[in-house]
């Protein structure tokens, strides 16, 4: 089925200027980019996006790190759309991320390891609202 997937290029992948680098892994996978946009995250917006997280350790370190300076919000849409971005970013953290992979191509730690992908369609129809509220 086509569906949609949220993904953000962190700020640390926009501040390396690797948009272009990584968007060309997900379009070069056949995906195909419906809306994008560069912004800078309020504390609010990272907090609401992160509330998952709210309590552990890391917690203000994401917070701090997402807010720092722009990223790149994107929706990308394509066939089991959800599992392929999640395939292609790879695992978390950049020790863990298979070869090929954005995350080991490109990730410097768990923290900033260049993109966020929706895990699931319910939560990736949850995060289109929250990062493109103007599309409600
Ligand atoms: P993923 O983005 O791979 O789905 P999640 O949802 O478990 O990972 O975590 C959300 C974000 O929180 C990660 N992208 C990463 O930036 C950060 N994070 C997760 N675990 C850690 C950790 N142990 N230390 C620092 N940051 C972490």
């Amino acid at each position: 089925m086509v569906e949609k997937s949220m993904v953000l290029i962190k700020p640390d992948g926009v501040e390396r200027n690797l948009i272009g680098n990584i968007i060309s892994c997900y379009e070069d996978n056949g995906l195909k980019v419906v809306q994008l946009k560069l912004m800078k995250a309020t504390r609010e917006i990272a907090e609401k996006h992160y509330s998952q997280h709210k309590g552990k350790d890391f917690y203000e370190e994401l917070i701090t790190f997402i807010t720092r300076s722009p990223l790149c919000a994107i929706i990308l849409q394509g066939e089991d759309v959800v599992e392929q971005v999640r395939r292609i970013n790879g695992a978390t953290s950049p020790d863990d991320a298979e070869e090929g992979t954005i995350r080991h191509r490109y990730a410097r730690s768990k923290t900033e390891n260049c993109v966020h992908a929706s895990d699931t369609l319910e939560s990736a129809k949850a995060e289109i609202n929250l990062w493109f509220p103007e599309l409600g």
